[in-house]
């Protein structure tokens, strides 16, 4: 992508109504902007993060074996009123009326209409166990939406639903969830803890927050802090096999939010040195809640025994729009963001520090040519301006990379390579940059 011809509104002032980095760093970097309150919308620069946080959710879920499909934002009340959660959920639902005078909602999850779509066709234990997801956009009429994406009213959330014969398949279907939610924010360069939490409007009582720390969050925590340091299950892991040890290894530390906190279990548990409490921002749930649902939209199939159960659900989610947010107020400098690799919007920057002169540009030209070739997401900035703009606008938006072409380096042959993460400089040929970022995978 040229800078020249691309849509990157910047700004130069920080925008005062924001309160957090993530915030500030976001509306700066020309990735959002607000419509109404709590409500966005994506600018290219913060909608190819998006998306590649989308895609790391989505491979983690397949390779634990959930199946992708795609459900409507739009949800009839009647299922709700099936569950009782339509009072239930009080006003941070939005309630629409359709020409018909129709009761609709925009959906703030989706435990009752999945169910439904389950009861529709599953009739077999043989089709268990099951796990279906989608990710989509979420309305929830929050009394007050702040700190930009992280706390919105329409977010985009991945949310899985398991479907098992009984409580022992459902706990593997919850152990499978956590693991992947274990490697899928890991991929993105997170560490989380996952704490015990409050089941709040979605029911049941096994649950898990999965937990960035950082002082801006709104969840206060409180944990062992060995979970700091735990290993994260490669690749290989083998989600048909056993979990449970991975999962009892961390449930076996102390670690809860604070509406489920009990001090004095967590000073009998823990030795003082190790006892942590700190701030930390929610950006995965996994609930196991049994039958709360089966039983009152009658999802049941037949057992081996031929004897007609209602199946135990899980639900599990991520939120994906709230990640970048959270990405950020991780990882960030006084200068802006810096994406770590797999979710930047682009692997490279290439500079012109001359734009104009014709050295200069054909050897941005050809860098810009081969990169994109070999596959790598370059944003080339050819525009006329000063070079110490375009290094301010570089380090706002984080490119992880940073390929600095200019005159005085090109006489040597020589090219500039800086790390956006680690501010170290190198020296290189034109050649040994190619090699270096055309033979990343
Ligand atoms: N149905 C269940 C799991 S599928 C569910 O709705 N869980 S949840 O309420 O915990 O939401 C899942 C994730 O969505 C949260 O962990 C959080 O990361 C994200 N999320 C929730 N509310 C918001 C919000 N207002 N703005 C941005 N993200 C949110």
């Amino acid at each position: 992508m040229r800078l020249s011809r691309y849509f990157l509104p910047v700004l130069k002032e920080t925008p005062s109504e924001a309160q957090i980095v993530s915030h500030r760093l976001m509306l700066r970097a020309g990735m959002i902007r607000q419509e109404a309150a709590g409500i966005y919308a994506w600018l290219p620069l913060g909608f190819r993060v998006l998306q590649k946080i989308e895609q790391i959710v989505r491979e983690e879920m397949n390779r634990a074996g959930a199946i992708e499909m795609l459900m409507p934002t739009l949800q009839p009340s009647e299922l709700w009123k099936e569950t009782g959660r339509y009072d239930a959920y009080g006003p941070e639902m939005l309630r629409i009326t359709d020409r018909h005078d129709r009761e609709m909602l925009y959906g703030p999850t989706n435990e009752d209409m999945i169910t439904d779509i389950f009861r529709a066709y599953v009739k077999s234990y043989k089709a268990l166990p099951l796990n279906l997801y989608h990710t989509q956009w979420k309305f929830r009429d929050e009394v007050r939406p702040r700190f930009g994406v992280m706390r919105g009213r329409e977010f985009l959330m991945k949310d899985a639903y398991s479907f098992d014969i009984d409580e022992a398949a459902a706990r593997r279907s919850y152990n499978r969830m956590y693991v992947a939610y274990l490697r899928t924010f890991s991929r993105m360069g997170l560490k989380t803890i996952p704490m015990r939490a409050e089941t709040g409007p979605i029911g049941g009582d096994l649950s898990h927050e999965f937990i960035v720390l950082a002082d801006t969050g709104e969840s206060g925590v409180f944990c062992h802090k060995d979970l700091l340091d735990m290993p994260i299950p490669g690749e290989d892991v083998d989600f048909d096999g056993d979990l449970e040890p991975i999962v009892r290894q961390r449930t076996a530390l102390y670690a809860a939010t604070e509406d489920v906190h009990d001090q004095a279990r967590f000073e009998a548990e823990v030795p003082a040195e190790k006892r942590m409490a700190a701030r930390g921002i929610e950006v995965g749930q996994v609930f196991y809640f049994g039958t709360k649902y089966s039983v009152p939209m009658k999802a049941t199939v037949t057992g081996p025994d031929g004897k007609e159960v209602p199946i135990h659900g899980g639900s599990y989610g991520v939120g994906v729009s709230r990640l970048v947010g959270a990405i950020i107020e991780a990882s960030h400098d006084d200068n802006g963001i810096i994406w770590p690799e797999p979710v930047a919007p682009f692997d490279v920057a290439v500079i012109n520090l001359k734009s104009g002169d014709a050295k200069t540009d054909a050897a941005c030209e050809e860098l810009y040519a081969k990169l994109s070739k070999a596959g790598c997401d370059v944003l080339y900035d050819d525009r006329d301006d000063r070079p110490g703009a375009k290094f301010a606008t570089m380090d706002l938006i984080g490119i992880p990379w940073q390929v600095v072409v200019g005159p005085r380096g090109l006489e040597k042959g020589m090219l500039e390579v800086k790390n956006r993460a680690t501010g170290v400089k190198e020296e290189l040929s034109l050649e040994a940059v190619l090699n270096r970022f055309a033979a990343k995978p």
